[in-house]
């Protein structure tokens, strides 16, 4: 087999990717390990950025998004038993962030894949990738017990962190750099009415909490907890006690209990690396960084880098152009290092650490304070939070 781009994973990166090669004319494969059900039904993000939300319009993926997707147009810090609001879209100038599900986003542009014909293989095996110096590199994988090969001129790593092509590097061309954090995320999703219309990140003594939400039906909430909790351990009655008592403030506002549709633990971390390219194979999304969940950035990044991948494959073909792709890595790391600071200032400005004294917590609570407070605060957060504009 032969294509021009061979895509490794159909998370938000390999299948965006896909779309947006098809719409400048490349063609390409996606090759993802888990079935179609399994990724159509997989619970994670759900905060997408104004420029995240622009370009699935602007490509014509956005029709339920449009339908189903909640505008908010501000965001809340609680503490001290208060809550604050930010004003996003006011300071601006009209952006503002989307809460959409990321099986959602996944579920819309398989269905644009596949009704433009677009190829893509589920369920494979045992892939690898090979001659990525070469201009002719190869993806090998197994599929209902028969192997195969595809011959590209350019593979896109977007199997996320735990996939093998980051790995497929020689040793040595590639550097990490990392944080990882001392606690995690308990999160669960509810059969529950929101009781408020936007996210609020709340800082408690108890450890942070998050209220979000996916539908008018449903809300997602979030407690820090330690990087190896056992879920035995947090029966939902534990789980609601622990939400309520961290997020009730003094007006008696607190999140609806109901029904627990879904329970899991995710650990934190801070992780990027350079370059994000070899040869002919080009990592994109969690393949290349992760960031703390805090900022809610790790699909808007994934979506940015393949907005630039897109862009450098299509002017080598078009153009015969190669400096794009020499400048890949280079261009992306600009904006996933302004991603990563915010994404750690908000994980760092909202935890309990351990260890952490009477100073630390004052000097959170000022931080807390100034960021609700002051016009210039409040604006170096919306402006992040709304995303950063694409380059
Ligand atoms: P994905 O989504 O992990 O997709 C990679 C795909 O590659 C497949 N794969 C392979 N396929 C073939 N062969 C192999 N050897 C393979 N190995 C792996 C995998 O099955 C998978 O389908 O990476 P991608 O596309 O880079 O997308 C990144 C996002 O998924 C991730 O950054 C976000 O979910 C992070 N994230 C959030 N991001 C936001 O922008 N806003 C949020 O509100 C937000 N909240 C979150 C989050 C992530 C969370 N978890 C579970 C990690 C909340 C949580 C709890
Ligand atoms: C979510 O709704 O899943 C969500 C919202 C904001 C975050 C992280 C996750 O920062």
């Amino acid at each position: 087999m032969r294509t021009q781009v061979g895509i490794v994973g159909a998370g938000p990166a390999g299948l965006m990717l896909s779309h947006l090669l098809h719409l400048c004319g490349i063609e390409s494969i996606v090759l993802e390990c888990r079935s179609r059900h399994y990724i159509e039904n997989r619970v994670r993000a759900g905060v997408l950025e104004q420029g995240t939300v622009d370009l699935m319009i602007g490509t014509g993926v956005g029709e339920r998004l449009q339908q189903q997707g909640l505008r908010h147009e501000g965001v809340w810090f609680s503490f001290g038993g208060r809550r604050h609001r930010i004003p996003l879209a006011e300071l601006t100038g009209g952006r503002a962030i989307t809460v959409y599900a990321q099986q959602e986003v996944v579920k819309d542009l398989i269905q644009a894949r596949l009704g433009a014909g677009g190829q893509m293989v589920f369920e494979v095996d045992e892939l690898s990738v090979q001659e990525l110096d070469s201009i002719r590199p190869k993806i090998r994988y197994r599929h209902a017990g028969v192997a195969h090969e595809i011959t590209c001129d350019f593979i896109a790593g977007c199997d996320g962190f735990h996939g093998v092509c980051r790995e497929s590097a020689p040793e040595g061309v590639i550097a990490a750099y990392e944080r990882v954090y001392p606690f995690a995320w308990l999160g669960i999703l509810a059969e529950a009415a929101p009781t408020s219309e936007e996210l609020i990140y709340t800082y408690h003594p108890r450890g942070f909490a998050l209220f979000s939400m996916r539908s008018p039906q449903v809300t997602r909430l979030y407690l820090q907890c330690k990087p190896d909790e056992d879920l035995n351990e947090w029966p939902d009655d534990r789980v609601w006690e622990e939400l309520c008592a961290r997020m009730r403030t003094e007006d008696g506002w607190a999140p609806a209990v109901g029904p627990v549709l879904q329970k899991g633990v995710n650990g934190m971390r801070s992780f990027v690396i350079e370059p994000m390219q070899f040869g002919r194979l080009f990592l994109a999304g969690d393949a290349a960084h992760i960031v703390p969940p805090t900022g809610a950035k790790g699909l808007n990044l994934a979506i940015s880098d393949v907005r630039v991948l897109s862009q450098a494959i299509e002017a080598f073909y078009k153009l015969g152009r190669g400096d794009l792709l020499e400048q890949y890595s280079a261009h992306c790391l600009r904006r996933i290092w302004k991603v990563q600071r915010f994404s750690w200032w908000m994980t760092s400005m909202l935890h309990l650490f351990p260890g952490a004294d009477g100073f630390d917590h004052r000097r959170q609570l000022a931080e807390l304070d100034y960021i609700t407070t002051s016009r210039a605060g409040m604006t170096v957060l919306a402006e992040n939070y709304v995303g950063l504009p694409m380059e």
